[in-house]
């Protein structure tokens, strides 16, 4: 397409550069050895496994960014509606042995350094996590992001590039501690720096007014001006060239100089106060589902927006000339409500920057944005105090009413004058102290609405938004949420991936699901469970070592390994679990010896995070501890039971400790899990589930059938009706003998545990633990039944990896791209 000057030199460049990079092994090995020398600056003939693990990243990393250039080429050259997936949170995990899978390199690399002297899988343990997010949301953007890619879906992410991510768990006497998380120290080879793509974001001042053309308009005169600097990941897809980015931006002092500082001779201040704006993307703030109206948590939200909006703007402005095309250029997909500033902000770019006019605008913002929550309960629902948006962003507020007003006028028109309905929907929370409400202003805007599972769906259309269902019935959907079978199956889980492989006789499934479904025809097949059996047992051996490493107990291999790891909430109740695992301890301590045979011998594991600030969590853990002490050491239980906590549990502890899974645990008091993903991992990996009928396990039940898992407790609709019992509610003997137990100080710290014990007792048992207990023990003697029979197990392990299709994030995506974006694939050919 070129010609002339510009032709002869691209050829010239390609003849220099030999084409694309070669993915044969001595290829690779070349420039293994390259990067070795001359980025790590080691000398080639003695290196050690982590300068290693940094040589292959860069050459995987260089061969990342040949897709990742073919690939925005060809969008910019195709100029496709492009999806923008805008999200507080990425919880990406490793990233090394994802690449190289999904670039289809992953066997030539591990030829090439065992021709070096090292181990593929030694170096890919040599790299930390990048959790720049707490727990499910965040790793769901990662999922989507990974199916986005594959899919061949012209998107982009758009988040923080936290210098701190997630804090790390560090136990002492059992009681969680926080260590920062300077996952930036050794370097990130799977970013680009780009110094050149930055952007002034302003903050503070005041409003005034000005008159342009013979119209008035409002014109904001800010008061502080902080840099936004871009980092791109590529993120490649398998079985395609596609490779989408994620951009995560840095706060940089700005470069705009203040004069005046720095003639009043104060030099050393100027310039401490200016690195302050490195602040803003410096944490990430570690309490999933609490909203605390923090002033840097709103500055953070509104950087990230106002980058990633400009940024938008000015790819869109390259290639058009007119805002009304805007909206079947861009899809702007909100990650709950944590970026819905973005709305106002669309709007005062548009109208103040742009000059459309507010109906042209508001037209254009109301075709743009759709969003997706993932809260159940009102108290979860974020809001931002009026104060502190005036201070901080005072034009926005001024929008923010704007909309607000012509909202309830047309509201009004709709329901007459309903004051109370009118207050509920307001986006404005009249009080003691005025909030704007943004899960109001995100439906108000949006034009679609999404759950993440159905129960999820119906609960928001029948209570936490029912007002707003009413009224806008075709903005709520849902699509239920999905995890990436790459990263869960093939990368965590490579034994059973060639397992399944081999028996479907293709590798497809890797990019189509569904096809899993072909292994139910040899559920029952004695070759294939004798395999499967085997594949579980390594996955289990390398679980058993890694919990002698971590916490020097020894556990038999025999046993079931049952696991619960997600974060630490009371509605998750950890604490159910924990009262049953005591209430087995008493149980084999009581039996007759000749009867302890029968038992069946388990390893509980527990582990996850608990929010700084959350006591009752951080008690919950220490409990934790307390129990596996107890009962760990005495000799009277020996292997028929074992409690390991395993510390701080993050997205490669997850791959490790999944595989090696035969139960897991996903126990929410019903109706509180929006959706739950940790379940989906499991079930992929073959692991049982033990489970109560709340989010996304609802439809796994669909998938696999009730009689494959084991399903207890309350359901969604008969929660409310327990809870009003309240002392009156019917809790058997054993739970109030257990919980004494720990109140009488039977595992220690009786004064410590007593406020925890008082959550489930003296009729305030929220999450009703005594309630469900004993349906929870039927099903705890369910599994152990089932287990006993190793064919049957196995038959029920193959049944839930064979129906796990439905719960790809592939799925998912196309759904979103079908129903709530429109955009469709855009396949760069090379
Ligand atoms: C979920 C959050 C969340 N729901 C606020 N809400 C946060 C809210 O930092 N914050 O302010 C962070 C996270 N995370 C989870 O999302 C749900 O509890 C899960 O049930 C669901 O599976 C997951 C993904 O949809």
């Amino acid at each position: 397409e070129y010609s002339g000057e510009r032709k002869a030199k691209a050829e010239r460049i390609l003849g220099l550069m030999d084409g694309f990079l070669k993915n044969d092994p001595v290829s690779l090995q070349k420039d293994i050895l390259e990067h070795v020398e001359y980025t790590v600056a080691r000398s080639r003939f003695s290196f050690d496994d982590f300068e290693a693990y940094q040589a292959l990243s860069h050459s995987v990393r260089d061969r990342l960014i040949e897709r990742w250039h073919d690939t925005q080429v060809y969008f910019k050259r195709k100029d496709p509606k492009r999806l923008y997936f805008l999200s507080l949170e990425f919880l990406m995990g490793r990233s090394l042995s994802n690449s190289v899978i999904n670039l289809g390199i992953r066997d030539q690399c591990a030829d090439a350094l065992s021709q070096l002297g090292f181990e593929f899988e030694v170096l890919a343990e040599q790299e930390g996590d990048a959790a720049l997010g707490n727990g499910g949301l965040a790793r769901l953007s990662a999922c989507q992001m990974d199916s986005l890619a594959t899919l061949d879906y012209p998107a982009w992410g758009y988040g923080l590039r936290y210098q701190y991510g997630l804090f790390r768990q560090v136990i002492l006497d059992g009681f969680q501690h926080e260590q920062p998380d300077y996952w930036l120290n050794f370097g990130n080879p799977w970013e680009i720096e780009r110094v050149h793509v930055s952007y002034a974001v302003k903050f503070y001042g005041n409003v005034e007014e000005e008159i342009l053309n013979g119209e008035k308009c409002k014109v904001w005169i800010p008061g502080e001006t902080v840099e936004a600097v871009a980092y791109d990941n590529p993120i490649p897809g398998y079985g395609t060239r596609n490779t989408v980015n994620l951009r995560l931006w840095a706060a940089k002092p700005s470069g705009q100089h203040d004069m005046e500082s720095y003639n009043t001779g104060d030099y050393i201040n100027a310039v401490v106060n200016r690195q302050r704006a490195e602040t803003i993307s410096s944490v990430l703030y570690p309490d999933d589902r609490s909203h605390q109206g923090k002033e840097l948590r709103l500055k953070q939200q509104y950087f990230f927006v106002s980058a990633s909006l400009q940024d938008i703007i000015r790819r869109f402005k390259e290639a058009h000339d007119n805002f009304d095309v805007f909206p079947e250029k861009v899809a702007l997909q909100l990650n709950d409500t944590h970026p819905s500033l973005a709305i106002p902000e669309v709007m005062r770019v548009l109208v103040d920057e742009e000059h459309l006019g507010w109906n042209r605008a508001w037209d254009i913002v109301c075709k743009i944005f759709s969003f997706t929550t993932h809260t159940v309960l009102p108290e979860g629902l974020e809001k931002i105090p009026v104060d502190l948006l005036e201070s901080l962003l005072p034009r926005h507020l001024q929008i923010i009413y704007d909309i607000n007003f012509n909202f309830m006028e047309e509201l009004k028109k709709k329901i007459g004058l309903d004051y109370d309905r009118l207050s509920r929907m307001s986006i404005v929370e009249e009080g003691a102290v005025k909030n704007i409400r943004m899960a109001n202003l995100s439906i108000v805007c949006c034009h679609t609405v999404d759950g993440v599972s159905r129960v999820h769906s119906e609960l928001l259309k029948s209570r936490v938004f029912k007002d707003f269902y009413e009224l806008w019935p075709q903005k709520f959907q849902y699509k239920t949420n999905g995890v990436t079978q790459r990263r869960w199956i093939v990368v965590s889980n490579p034994g059973l991936s060639a397992l399944i492989s081999k028996w479907l006789g293709t590798e497809a499934w890797i990019r189509d699901v569904d096809l899993l479904t072909g292994l139910r025809e040899y559920a029952a097949d004695a070759d294939l469970q004798q395999e499967w059996k085997m594949v579980r047992k390594v996955n289990k051996m390398r679980l058993a070592e890694y919990i002698e490493a971590m916490s020097g107990v020894k556990v038999s291999l025999d046993a079931m390994f049952d696991v619960q790891i997600k974060r630490i909430h009371e509605y998750k109740r950890q604490l159910l679990n924990i009262l049953s695992i005591i209430h087995r301890y008493d149980c084999i301590k009581n039996m007759e010896k000749s009867d302890r045979r029968k038992v069946v011998p388990r390893v509980c594991i527990i582990g996850g995070k608990a929010a700084p600030g959350y006591e009752i969590a951080k008690k919950i853990i220490k409990l934790c501890h307390a129990v596996a002490e107890k009962i760990n050491n005495d000799t009277d239980v020996g292997d028929l039971l074992k409690l390991v906590f395993i510390p701080d549990y993050n997205v490669s502890v997850a791959e490790l400790v999944i595989p090696g899974a035969d139960l897991s645990q996903h126990i929410s008091t019903a109706g509180h899990e929006a959706s739950g993903t940790g379940s989906m991992k499991f079930l992929m990996n073959g692991c049982l589930l033990l489970a109560t009928a709340d989010g996304s396990t609802i439809e796994i039940i669909e998938e696999i059938g009730s009689d494959n898992m084991f399903l207890f407790g309350a359901k969604v609709h008969e929660v409310q009706a327990l809870r009003e019992k309240g002392p009156a509610l019917k809790t058997p003997l054993q739970f109030a003998r257990v919980v004494k137990m720990v109140r009488d100080g039977y595992f220690g710290f009786e004064d410590h545990f007593k406020s925890l014990c008082d959550t489930v007792e003296g009729g305030s048992d929220f999450y009703l633990l005594g309630s469900d207990f004993a349906s929870y023990l039927e099903a705890q003697a369910a599994a152990d039944k089932a287990f006993v029979d190793q064919e049957k197990w196995t038959r029920m392990s193959i049944l839930s990896t064979a129906g796990s299709g439905r719960f790809s994030s592939d799925r998912t995506m196309e759904e979103y791209a079908k129903k709530t974006w429109g955009i469709e694939p855009c396949k760069c050919p090379f």
